[in-house]
Order: structure tokens, then C-alpha cells, then sequence
């Protein structure tokens, strides 16, 4: 049974909507222990959901349920800093990673260097906060988090 599932990390769209119909027909056990063996979490459907709660979990340092534009700022600028591996104060698309598309990593980048500046990222960030914040009170609550806008902020926050 088990090598029917040894090309999951290479699981393309096909495979993986074919996962989903032969999963639950397996028992849990089965399923967690593939999970593991996947090493893609990616793969499977809660992943962006998980992603705004992190993000929420790491930015909303008072607790309020939504993060602000200071919070968001301050989670920014740490994401940064962990992303900076060389510590040279900019950001390379490889640094970036998936994180933002080529054409945003492009987007963001104003000053056309190929790389990202704090300023740059944080502003990214911002542009990013201000699509997701469809109520226009100023905070990012977590329903707002899920929208397409959300996960692109989430990205860039944790
Ligand atoms: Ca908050
Ligand atoms: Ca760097
Ligand atoms: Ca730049
Ligand atoms: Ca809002």
C-alpha cells in the first residue's frame, strides 16, 4: 500500500485531488504516519487556515484579536531580520523564498536594486494590510487574515 504514496512530495494537483478521494478510506493511523512521511504539509487543505492563525498568534502582541498597523510594523520588521541570513540588511528573492511571487518580490522592490530594504518589505507588508483590512477599521482581525490579501500579509509576518 505504502508505495502507492512514495511520490507525494512531488505531488502534483491531480495526485493530490486523487489523495483526497483515497484517504478516507484509510484509518487515521495510516493517514498521520503518510502525513509524516510526506514532509508536505503544504499538500493538504488546513495549511492556509493554520497560516493566519500563526500569524495572528505572532502579531498581535496585546491580545486584541486584530493586528494594527504598530503590531503589524513590529512583525515586519522581526520577520525581516529572520529572513536577513547573511545579516547585510537587505533581502534577496532567495532570502525572500516563496514568501512573495517574483512579480511582487519585483513590486516591492522600488528602488529596483533586486533586493529588499526594511523600508521596502515592511512596505510590501503594509500594501498587503491595507488590501486585507476590508472593514477599513485600521486592524486585521483574523477572518480578515483568510482572505487572499490575509494569507499574502501572513506570508510576510511570520
Ligand atoms: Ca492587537
Ligand atoms: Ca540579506
Ligand atoms: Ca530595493
Ligand atoms: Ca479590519
Amino acid at each position: 500500500m505504502l508505495w502507492e504514496f512514495s511520490y507525494i512530495p512531488q505531488c502534483n494537483l491531480a495526485l493530490h485531488n486523487q489523495m483526497e478521494i483515497l484517504m478516507p478510506k484509510h484509518p487515521v493511523s495510516t493517514i498521520l504516519s503518510l502525513l509524516a512521511l510526506s514532509a508536505a504539509p503544504f499538500v493538504l487543505s488546513p495549511v492556509p487556515r493554520a497560516f493566519a492563525a500563526d500569524a495572528l498568534s505572532v502579531a498581535d502582541t496585546d491580545k486584541d484579536g486584530s493586528i494594527d498597523k504598530a503590531e503589524l510594523d513590529a512583525a515586519a520588521g522581526a520577520q525581516f531580520d529572520k529572513l536577513d541570513k547573511d545579516k547585510d540588511g537587505t533581502l534577496t528573492k532567495a532570502e525572500v523564498g516563496k514568501r512573495l511571487s517574483k512579480a511582487d518580490f519585483a513590486a516591492a522592490d522600488t528602488d529596483n536594486d533586486k533586493t529588499l530594504s526594511k523600508d521596502e518589505y515592511t512596505a510590501a507588508a503594509e500594501k498587503d494590510f491595507a488590501a486585507a483590512d476590508a472593514d477599513n477599521d485600521g486592524k486585521v482581525e483574523a477572518k480578515e487574515l483568510k482572505s487572499k490579501a490575509g494569507l499574502a500579509l501572513s506570508k510576510l509576518i511570520k
